[in-house]
């Protein structure tokens, strides 16, 4: 965390006014100035697979949002700091008491806010959320990211010492809420897109610690549900990695797999695009990033990567889209314009592509970018299966795209499965196997199919009363719910020891599979660990 000077409030007032779609511009000179402190939880590192030492990007985006309107704006990276440490409660709270709170008595903010991009996180967000509001009552506490997001009102009917929710994307409505809460007593509120709050706000409340326990009746709740998505992405600040201490998330990338001998050095993550237009089942990416998907343009990101490459002396990327080749010409014009810039980098695509869009020129233009490690969204080797899933996939477009993928023996390809779909039988596990054991990837993931709250397979597990917890459980969750490592409902027709075998079988599989990489690691050298199937 790179501290901002503290200046006074000045006491003229007046309004953030970028609303809706309007372009974002930076609101100097405004009359006032929020404090604000962003925390980043940390994951259970035991029960979740992919929990790499990452930049908390949301995070980052809001507090360089509020600097560039002269807000002091600072994230707290408690991920990080706990990172190489054996994560457990008691060190959490010790760490919560004796580096957390007190930074809070010395910063003063006007808010903690709390993100949490994953379910997984949001246990210690509560704990968090918790400990801040007993110690600074007057202090309003609001979380965001995909999981409050999803649960919206519920998460304060069950926890009062939150005052807030941001459902979505927050770079506009965020400033939007703290000028409406902090500065004007909750006037305007009712105009600010996409939050909850309790009537009268915590501005009229004065919070009381021996009820935290208690609920809040539903009737107490208001919910403004999320109507506008920032269209035009470019106006958007980049993300100022600088706000975080970029030298805290080393990682020793030298055994990286590196075929363009091109030094991997500290990975930084691009978002080139948010959301995504199909509706898979199992995924509840939507709830935060809405219905379309929105570009950023190739020059924009590409102005990105130079910026980083100069500043940083970055060299690798992880293309984070949650459908990155969806606009297949922006991702042509993109892998243009890093060579004809004459940027030597290699990047990988750690979320999943969407194979759909994966023909000849995007592979040969992505290939020509610095591509040397692709993850492709398979999911499941039976139709059946994939059709159940929304997932608009044909199994010749499987093996076309991976056959166009291979004739570039340089880049590895790894492969997401997705197995214990309701609807999953003995058959069509099989059928997975085969296309496994068919297809020329380098190597492969699966996954329990997870039911995330939000999500069409939700729904459909909680209807057939398949769910192993309680929906209340999933918003209360404490992490369990939800870990990785072994079935989350057994399917109709099969046993969740069948599923488990399967799985089995997998791992033991992938160690027959010829080791391109020549450091062969089950996990992957300097693969994002089993980075997931669960989506894409
Ligand atoms: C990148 C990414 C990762 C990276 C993170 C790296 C990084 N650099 O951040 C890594 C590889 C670590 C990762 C891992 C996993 N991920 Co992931 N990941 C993503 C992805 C693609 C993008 C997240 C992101 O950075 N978005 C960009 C920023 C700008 O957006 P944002 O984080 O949402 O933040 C905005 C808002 O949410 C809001 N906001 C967020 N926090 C706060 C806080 C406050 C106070 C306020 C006001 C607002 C606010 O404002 C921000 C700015 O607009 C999302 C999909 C998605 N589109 O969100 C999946 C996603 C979050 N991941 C998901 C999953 C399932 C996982 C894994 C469990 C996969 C696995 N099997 O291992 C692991 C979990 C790891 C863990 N530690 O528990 C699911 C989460 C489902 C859920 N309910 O938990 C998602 C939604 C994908 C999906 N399609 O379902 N992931
Ligand atoms: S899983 Fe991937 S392709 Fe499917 S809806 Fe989610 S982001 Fe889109």
């Amino acid at each position: 965390m790179a501290t901002q000077n503290k200046n006074e409030n000045t006491p003229q007032i007046k309004p953030p006014v970028f609303s809706a779609n309007v372009d974002f511009k930076p609101k100097k000179n405004k009359g006032y100035q929020n404090r604000v402190l962003l925390l980043n939880p940390p994951t259970d590192r035991t029960q979740f697979v992919g929990s790499d030492n990452y930049f908390p990007l949301g995070l980052i985006m809001l507090a360089t949002v509020l600097r560039q309107n002269e807000d002091v704006a600072e994230v707290m990276d408690i991920n990080n700091d706990l990172f190489h440490k054996d994560l457990s409660d008691t060190l959490f709270v010790e760490h919560m008491n004796e580096t957390v709170l007190p930074y809070i008595e010395e910063m003063k903010p006007d808010i903690v806010g709390i993100g949490g991009t994953f379910s997984g996180a949001f246990k210690y967000t509560k704990i968090i959320a918790k400990m801040v509001k007993n110690k600074f009552p007057n202090i309003p506490t609001i979380v965001g990211g995909n999981h409050a997001s999803t649960f919206k009102g519920m998460v304060l009917e069950r926890f009062r010492f939150i005052d807030y929710v941001m459902i979505g994307e927050g770079e506009h409505t965020f400033p939007e809420l703290l000028y409406s809460i902090i500065h004007n007593n909750g006037e305007g509120i009712e105009s600010v897109d996409g939050i909850c709050y309790r009537k009268g706000g915590h501005w009229n409340d004065s919070y009381n610690a021996s009820l935290q326990d208690e609920h809040t009746p539903k009737e107490d709740i208001i919910i403004q549900q999320k109507r506008y998505y920032i269209d035009h992405l470019d106006a958007l600040p980049k993300p100022d990695f600088d706000i975080v201490d970029v030298d805290k998330y080393y990682m020793d990338t030298s055994q990286w797999y590196n075929p363009l001998n091109i030094e991997v050095g500290q990975p930084f993550p691009i978002i080139s695009s948010r959301s995504c237009p199909m509706r898979c089942t199992f995924c509840n990416m939507w709830h935060v990033h809405g219905p379309k998907i929105r570009y950023r343009s190739a020059d924009d990101v590409v102005d990105e990567i130079e910026y980083l490459y100069h500043k940083y002396n970055a060299r690798y990327f992880q293309f984070m889209d949650d459908n990155f080749t969806f606009d297949k010409k922006r991702v042509i014009r993109m892998m243009t314009e890093i060579s004809r810039r004459g940027l030597k980098i290699s990047y990988d695509t750690p979320n999943g592509i969407a194979i759909n869009r994966l023909d000849e020129d995007v592979i040969k233009a992505m290939v020509e970018g610095g591509l040397i490690r692709i993850s492709i969204a398979i999911e499941s080797g039976s139709q059946q299966i994939r059709d159940l899933m929304m997932k608009g996939l044909k199994q010749n477009k499987i093996y076309e795209a991976t056959r166009e993928l291979a004739k570039y023996p340089h880049v590895f390809i790894k492969a997401f499965f997705i197995v214990g779909m309701p609807e999953e039988t003995e058959e069509t596990l099989e059928e997975t196997r085969e296309m496994i054991k068919a297809l020329p990837i380098d190597k492969f993931s699966i996954n329990y199919a997870t039911p995330f709250p939000g999500t069409a397979l939700f729904n459909q597990c909680k209807a057939k009363d398949m769910l192993r917890y309680e929906v209340e459980d999933y918003v209360e969750i404490d992490g369990h719910q939800l870990r990785s490592d072994r079935p989350h409902f057994k399917p109709y027709d099969l046993t969740e020891q069948q599923l488990m075998d399967f799985v089995e079988w997998g791992d033991e599989y992938i160690k027959t599979l010829p080791d391109k990489t020549g450091k062969y690691d089950p996990r992957g050298a300097g693969d994002i660990a089993s980075y997931g199937s669960v989506f894409n």
